[in-house]
């Protein structure tokens, strides 16, 4: 897969790409990131990417010409991207499901936006979809792509080492993950639950689920909505709905 971001701040893009899950991803081939630097797009001795608001009003707002004309470079070097992905704060919430539906295009371009935010033009006729990372102010567009990037890429075929952990947190994302643990057993005082070093995979497979859905009632009843449980799992639910009526914790 290929993926191309367009910003005003290439460093602050290309350093994190390097690291981790990504990094690796990239070195082995597997997906082909490229940083376009903005201002290489202008064609002004300045190298200028901004404006005043036509109208007036506080803030700049990025040109329409040096995206467009990025885009336009991105095309005629890689072909055209099936998707072009304006970050901003008024797109729709990015979602795992977004991930995994970018993730299955060949070429994706992402876009930066900055300042006060990108001349209306660029939304209507460049961008094919504009996408948020939630409902928190950023600076600017760098990082909402960076965290487009590693989603789409960890459903990449092979980015992540382990397939099977894909699926199962594709498969467990109705709840949240039970407790973990490592060694040493006791620490400070603080000792790991004995179930989990009794070597019994039965009983610690139950505790693990049960766990994850006393967390999730805890933390995210908004999750346990709906009718996604299983049996089982309505069981312990109602188990732990019933403890907690008589005050348990
Ligand atoms: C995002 C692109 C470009 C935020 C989230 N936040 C904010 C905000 C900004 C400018 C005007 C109004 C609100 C900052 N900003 C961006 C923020 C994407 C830009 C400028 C963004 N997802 N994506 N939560």
């Amino acid at each position: 897969m290929r993926i191309d971001v367009v910003t005003i701040f290439p460093k602050m893009v290309r350093g994190p790409l390097e690291e981790g899950i990504v990094g690796r991803a990239i070195g082995r081939g597997l997906l082909d990131v490229r940083v376009h630097d903005l201002r290489d797009h202008t064609t002004d001795r300045h190298r200028v990417v901004d404006d005043v608001p036509f109208g007036g009003g506080p803030g700049m707002v990025l040109k329409p010409e040096p995206l467009f004309r990025a885009v336009d470079a991105i095309r005629e070097e890689g072909g055209a991207p099936q998707a072009v992905i304006l970050t901003s704060p008024d797109g729709a919430r990015f979602s795992h499901e977004d991930a995994e539906r970018l993730s299955r295009l060949p070429h994706v371009v992402v876009l930066c936006g900055r300042y006060e935010g990108v001349d209306e033009r660029v939304r209507l006729h460049l961008a094919t979809e504009e996408l948020s990372i939630g409902d928190y102010v950023v600076s600017g567009g760098e990082l909402p792509a960076l965290v487009i990037v590693d989603a789409v890429a960890r459903f990449v075929p092979g980015v992540v080492g382990d397939e099977d952990s894909v699926a199962r947190d594709t498969f467990a994302r109705g709840l949240l993950d039970f407790a973990q643990y490592t060694r040493p057993a006791e620490f400070r005082g603080m000792s790991v639950p004995p179930v989990l070093l009794s070597g019994h995979h039965a009983e610690i497979e139950r505790w693990r689920r049960r766990e994850a859905l006393r967390r999730t009632l805890e933390r995210r009843p908004d999750l346990l909505d709906g009718d996604r449980l299983e049996a089982e799992d309505r069981r312990l639910l109602q188990e732990l709905l019933e403890q907690g009526e008589k005050g348990a914790q």
